[in-house]
């Protein structure tokens, strides 16, 4: 009896997300996903999330709230299923935390992070880190993920962590304006410095909102670079879509409407 089902193996060895920027706000996004969850992400081994899965994270002890207990929910079914879940943090979600992983059954992962798949190596990133031309961004970086301050941040109540972050989202968008494309996307020499120190050929990351396929020549070899879409099913045209890697090795970009890209 359900032999069939027993022995079914996984479709995909692995499949990626980022920037989901999931919001009580935007409820066909967060639908979207819990839809990925149970269709996609069940026939895969691992899932991969990249950053930016909530579009701000106040702290762990935010995990009550009737939104977030949805989103906990959804993961844990998942990991409960035998999926493997694994976690980078992006920079809206950096204090996502034990808690959080306790809760879903995932695992946190420094960034970047070096994982083997279907036997290949793989440098997986937010990409916030390689936006080294925007100066700005990377003092704001190298401040909020420091330890002391996060430790001093948490320290604070939960209503005034939220205002803060609310008043540091306004002041992004503001900021946004008046920075040129390219300072906004990932450096060339960041990303070429990946590669080297990762000994990879292969980087998946997220972040700029700019899916796409870059490939780099490297002496007699090629490198490739994968860049995560983000996620939006609130406003018209949708926006979304994976990365998923085959137990064959091979690496596919689906699309917001769960199509394989055919420039993949
Ligand atoms: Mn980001």
């Amino acid at each position: 009896m359900h032999a069939n089902i027993e022995n079914a193996q996984p479709i995909y060895a692995a499949l990626f997300i980022s920037d989901l920027h999931l919001q009580q706000s935007h409820p066909k996004t967060t639908e979207a996903f819990f839809d990925f969850l149970r269709r996609h992400a069940m026939c895969s081994r691992q899932l991969y999330i990249l950053g930016d899965l909530f579009e701000s994270w106040a702290g762990d002890d935010d995990i009550n709230s009737a939104f977030h207990r949805k989103v906990v929910r959804a993961l844990r079914e998942l990991s409960d299923s035998g999926i493997e879940i694994h976690w980078i943090a992006g920079n809206r979600d950096f204090l996502v935390g034990e808690g959080f992983a306790r809760a879903t059954g995932m695992i946190l992962l420094p960034d970047p992070y070096i994982a083997v798949i279907a036997g290949r190596r793989i440098a997986l990133t937010h990409g916030d880190a390689q936006c080294i031309d925007d100066q700005a961004y990377v003092d704001f970086r190298s401040k909020v993920r420091n330890p002391e301050w996060q430790k001093q941040f948490l320290a604070m109540p939960l209503e005034q962590r939220k205002s803060i972050i609310e008043g540091m989202r306004k002041e992004s968008r503001k900021a946004q304006y008046a920075k040129t494309d390219s300072i906004m996307d990932v450096s060339p020499a960041a990303i070429a410095m990946l590669f080297e120190q990762t000994g990879t050929s292969i980087i998946i990351h997220g972040h700029t909102h700019r899916p796409a396929r870059h490939e780099y020549a490297s002496g007699s070899s090629k490198c490739n670079r994968y860049v995560l879409p983000d996620w939006e099913y609130d406003s018209d045209p949708v926006r979304g879509g994976w990365i998923a890697i085959g137990q064959d090795g091979l690496i596919r970009q689906f699309g917001a409407d769960g199509f394989e890209l055919p420039s993949s």
